[in-house]
This record gives C-alpha cells, sequence and structure tokens, in this order.
C-alpha cells in the first residue's frame, strides 16, 4: 500500500523538474492512464477504512450530545415541576395524593385533547403524572404554570384525554408523594421513598428499576434522574 501512496507522492522522475506525464516513457505512461481511470482496491479500501474510522468517532460524539440535551431538558422540566408542586401544597395546604383514584367528568384535559370536541362521562386518572397534572389544573396559580412549561413537556402524548409531564425523551414523567401510612411510594416500588413529593424520569432507557426488591433482572437505577436530586 505505501508503495502505491509513495509513488502517487513523490516528485515523479523525468528530465529536470519536468513532470513524467510530459516525458516519453512508453511503459509506465500506459500503467499510469489505466491507474488514472478509477481507485485501485487497496484505495477504496483504505477510504471505506477512513469512513469507518469516522463514523466510529462520530456516532458517541453525535449520541452523547443528545444524550446531554435530553438530560439537562429533563433536569429542567423536574425542577419546574417540583416548583409547581410546591406551589400547589401552598395554595391548598396538601400535596397531590398520588395514590388517591380520581374520577372526574371528562373536563378540562380531554377538551384540550380533542380540540375542544365536547364530551361527556367519567374518567379515571390511574397514572401518578396525570394525577398530579389533574389536580394542579384545579388551582388557579399552578394552572397557568403548567401550560408554560411548552407543548412537547406538558401534553397528552397518550391520548387517553389527560395531559401529563413528559421528559427529554419523550417518556412520562412519574409523581410520588408521601400518604397517611406513611410509605413514601406506595404501590408504586420502582420509585425510591423520598419524605417530600417528587418527580421521576426513567431516563433514556425509559425503564425505572426496583427501587424496593433490588430485582437483578430490572434496568439499573442509576440513569434515572429525580427531582430531589435538585434541591
Ligand atoms: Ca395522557
Ligand atoms: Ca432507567
Amino acid at each position: 500500500m505505501w508503495g502505491v501512496v509513495r509513488e502517487a507522492l513523490m516528485p515523479v522522475g523525468g528530465v529536470g523538474c519536468l513532470p513524467m506525464a510530459l516525458v516519453s516513457q512508453p511503459g509506465r505512461g500506459r500503467r499510469r492512464d489505466a491507474r488514472a481511470l478509477g481507485f485501485s482496491l487497496t484505495e477504496l479500501l483504505v477510504v471505506v477504512g477512513i469512513i469507518v474510522l469516522l463514523i466510529g468517532i462520530l456516532v458517541p460524539v453525535v449520541t452523547g450530545m443528545y444524550r446531554r440535551a435530553a438530560e439537562s431538558q429533563t433536569r429542567n422540566t423536574l425542577s419546574a415541576a417540583k416548583a409547581i408542586a410546591d406551589e400547589y401544597e401552598l395554595q391548598t395546604g396538601s400535596a397531590v395524593n398520588h395514590l388517591s383514584s380520581v374520577t372526574t367528568p371528562f373536563n378540562w384535559n380531554l377538551k384540550k385533547a380533542y380540540n375542544n370536541t365536547t364530551m361527556t362521562g367519567q374518567a379515571v386518572i390511574s397514572d401518578t403524572g396525570e394525577r398530579f397534572c389533574w389536580a394542579a389544573m384545579q388551582v388557579e396559580n399552578t394552572a397557568r404554570m403548567l401550560p408554560a412549561l411548552g407543548g412537547e413537556v406538558f401534553k397528552d402524548g397518550d391520548g387517553n384525554g389527560f395531559m401529563e409531564l413528559r421528559d427529554g425523551w419523550g417518556h412520562k414523567i412519574r409523581y410520588a408523594a408521601m400518604v397517611s401510612h406513611g410509605d413514601a411510594d406506595g404501590s408504586d416500588d420502582e420509585l425510591p421513598e423520598y419524605p417530600r413529593p417528587f418527580f421521576a424520569s426513567a431516563g433514556y432507557d425509559g425503564q425505572f428499576g426496583n427501587a424496593e426488591t433490588g430485582n437483578a433482572s430490572q434496568p439499573p437505577l442509576q440513569d434515572n434522574l429525580y427531582s430531589f436530586n435538585l434541591e
């Protein structure tokens, strides 16, 4: 290979400073003409190798940049959500209980999701993040704060009629709070215990681990993000 490169780069032989092409050398001229028609296999392999090397370097860099941006956006959302939860508690005297079932007539959330189409009936909110959003939309101050997070964060991404918060990867953000029997996370045992209401993102993998059982088959907890890390 180096022989090929050296021959291509070295000043060509010939008379004085005249290039080889201008000097009559019938045999070598034919060989160069043939090579000038295209790349040799060796040259192609070198080019392909360089491209593969560049992809190998660039893909992790771009992936890392995307992940850091998503994490940054998620931390901002978690922090903002925590501020909204604090404001809710200030206004109402208690945190949103994430375990109580909320049965409500189809409401603002549903109208918002379905372009103000009027619907009737009852719906039960089972998702903790949707329950928080629904409760916070009933209080004047927090009802203004949630939409201010933007349409990519505060949305009804699953189209079930209830708004939720989404993290930087588009996954639902969970909500947990202390309940009367003293269990911080109740039945949501993939969320850690914590004495104050908090929000949680499952991170880039979109999965929570199992904090209480330590089940080895569950994904690790390390990439999850919690609002209480920000305090
Ligand atoms: Ca929803
Ligand atoms: Ca995770």
